[in-house]
């Protein structure tokens, strides 16, 4: 089977979806948004994990129609849910290296944002760092374009790039998120903490907010809440859902 065809069919055929994991604020324990994260499950193969159909559908070109598609379903279920009250805070979209190069993207989520009805300082997207250092001065212009719509932007799997720190404060960028790679020892290793304390210095230093990922033990909690880290991410909290469980979880819905 030619998984790429199979990709292909999977928009036609309703075979995605988005789960959604709750972001929360350190301080107070309260939701401070939601990442949408894609979810494939195929008729004869079940569930596809997206580390292996997400670098398919970037080298097939796929992940942009999937890429607009992920967006306008993110912005409708935010709408949902806070127009039915709901606090949700931001809606947190990862885009692929693929989406920011091209010159439709500002016009894809503008679009998305006005089928959806949902403001603009609801979303964020997320970017990889790993790639954004790669295509500095184009993707600068493009960041910009996109802040100007009033979306705001969030530095995906911090630490693991090789952003200058010149670049990094010329990004328009207002979240820092941690790669989850810097958790698995926090807690045990006094070098892997040193890491997790640079980096939130660094990004209340630009004014930005951090958030660490792949949280999933009291102790890395604790820790994080002691080096003022801003917002957690993992599965200590919840792993993604389906966005009626994310509702049941995080305001007892049902
Ligand atoms: O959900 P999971 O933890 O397995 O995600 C694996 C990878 O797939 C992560 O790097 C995540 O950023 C990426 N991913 C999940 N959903 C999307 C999506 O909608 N668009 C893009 N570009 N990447 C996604
Ligand atoms: O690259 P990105 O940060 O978008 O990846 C998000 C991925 O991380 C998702 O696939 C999600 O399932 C996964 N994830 C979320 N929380 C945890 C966690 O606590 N531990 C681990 N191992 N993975 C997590
Ligand atoms: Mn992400
Ligand atoms: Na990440």
């Amino acid at each position: 089977m030619h998984l790429e065809n199979e990709l292909r069919q999977a928009l036609l055929r309703n075979e995605l979806a988005l789960h959604y994991q709750p972001l929360l604020s350190l301080g107070d324990g309260r939701l401070a948004g939601a990442e949408a994260l894609l979810r494939w499950t195929h008729p004869e193969l079940g569930s596809v994990s997206p580390a292996h159909f997400i670098p398919v559908a970037e080298d097939s070109g796929l992940i942009v129609p999937i890429g607009a598609w992920v967006l306008e379903q993110a912005c409708h279920q935010a709408r949902r849910w806070l127009d039915d009250g709901l606090p949700l805070g931001v809606m947190a979209v990862n885009l692929s290296a693929l989406q920011i190069q091209r010159d439709d993207l500002v016009a894809t989520v503008a679009n998305a944002l006005t089928l959806s009805g949902l403001p603009a300082q609801h979303l964020e997207l997320e970017i990889s760092e790993a790639y954004i250092l790669r295509h500095a001065e184009r993707d600068l212009r493009q960041l910009a374009r996109l802040r100007e719509l009033g979306v705001s932007l969030a530095l995906d799997d911090f630490g693991t790039g090789q952003t200058s720190l010149g670049h990094l404060r010329r990004l328009p960028v207002g979240k820092l998120k941690i790669d989850r790679a810097f958790m698995a020892d926090i807690d045990r290793d006094p070098a892997g903490a040193t890491v997790t304390r640079a980096i939130i210095g660094l990004g209340h230093g630009l004014g930005m907010t951090v958030l660490a990922e792949g949280v999933e033990t009291e102790a890395q909690e604790a820790l994080l809440r002691a080096q003022g880290c801003d917002q957690v991410q993992g599965f200590r909290y919840s792993r993604p859902l389906p966005a009626a469980g994310f509702e049941a979880f995080v305001w007892g819905r049902s």
